[in-house]
């Protein structure tokens, strides 16, 4: 086993008293289509917490606009919705002045990978030390159903007859091609595997994009057969970028595990030196 693997008994920040899925829940009922992946990806990143061992405020969930990136608001951890398919930059941006928090970005494959595409790339380039979670369900839920960057080139709706004709690309791919440590996929029917994956992710070191395939009820009914197209990745991860890359392309994209773990260095934190922030800020204030 690598030596970048943090041992959970050995994480310095475990919690003194025993932690619940309840203690990472707000309390308030999500307002998902009844059916929708995020759902299991809610229940999954909860039990992932848990174990993981910090509590609530010591972490941060940021995400974009989407159905998927409402996720924060129904955790107790400090949350940001912010602007569509800047959550990375919020995210990277957090974790970078503010390394003793765990930073985790959540949304959508349209949220992160069309208008946030740009930031994914960097972010992963920049190897922050951070966990992305992709509620990928290959399509805009919120806006009502327009293809995405990873919908299939001749799905045919209603908003796009016969249709979008372009080929998708392979996040997993580009996150190995960009930089990534940890590139994983995980299902929203399977919380418990899935929440593994994202105590996996949190815990290595650098950038780790976990895909998660959400199904959409509304929009693509025909996601519900997910369940039984998936099934355990047949290999473990891959530590060389081009063996990874070659599995993952020679996937279906429907097996589950971590394809790719490097252990180049992450970004390190910036460091600021005392009273700039405040400076900045006197710069920046209204009425100044
Ligand atoms: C700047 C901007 N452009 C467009 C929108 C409209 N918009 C809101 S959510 C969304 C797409 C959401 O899709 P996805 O990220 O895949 O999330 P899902 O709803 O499927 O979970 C779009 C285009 C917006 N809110 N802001
Ligand atoms: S529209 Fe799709 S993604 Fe949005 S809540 Fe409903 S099922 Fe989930």
């Amino acid at each position: 086993m690598s030596d970048m693997t943090i041992d959970a008994a050995a994480n310095p920040s475990q919690h003194a008293t025993k932690l619940t899925a309840k203690d990472f829940s707000s309390g308030a009922h999500p307002v998902w289509c009844p059916g929708c992946g995020d759902f299991g990806v809610i229940a999954a990143l909860e039990r992932g917490l848990v174990k993981h061992g910090r509590p609530p405020h010591e972490v941060v969930l940021v995400s974009g606009i989407g159905c998927s990136s409402r996720l924060p608001a129904y955790t107790s951890c400090y949350g940001f919705h912010g602007v569509h398919g800047r959550a990375l930059a919020v995210a990277t941006g957090l974790k970078l002045m503010r390394p003793d928090l765990e930073v985790i970005a959540v949304g959508g494959d349209g949220d992160g990978y069309s208008i946030g595409g740009n930031h994914f790339i960097h972010a992963c380039r920049r190897n922050v030390d951070m966990l992305y979670v992709v509620m990928d369900n290959r399509v805009y839920g919120m806006t009502k159903g327009q293809p995405s960057p990873t919908t299939e080139p001749d799905w045919d709706s209603r908003i796009a007859p016969g249709g979008a004709g372009v080929r998708p690309f392979n996040p997993l791919q580009l996150a190995i091609a960009a930089g990534a440590n940890f590139v994983a996929r995980g299902f929203a029917g399977d919380p418990d595997g899935l929440a593994e994956l994202i105590v996996d992710g949190i815990r290595w070191p650098g950038f780790a994009l976990l895909e998660v395939l959400s199904p959409c009820v509304t929009y693509r009914p025909e996601q519900t057969a997910w369940k039984k197209m998936v099934r355990a990745a047949a290999a473990p991860a891959e530590s060389d970028p081009l063996r990874a890359t070659a599995r993952v392309l020679s996937d279906d994209g429907f097996s589950l595990g971590v394809f790719y773990r490097a252990e180049s260095p992450p970004a390190p934190p910036v460091e600021i030196a005392a009273g700039t922030v405040g400076e900045v800020e006197r710069q920046f204030a209204l009425g100044a």
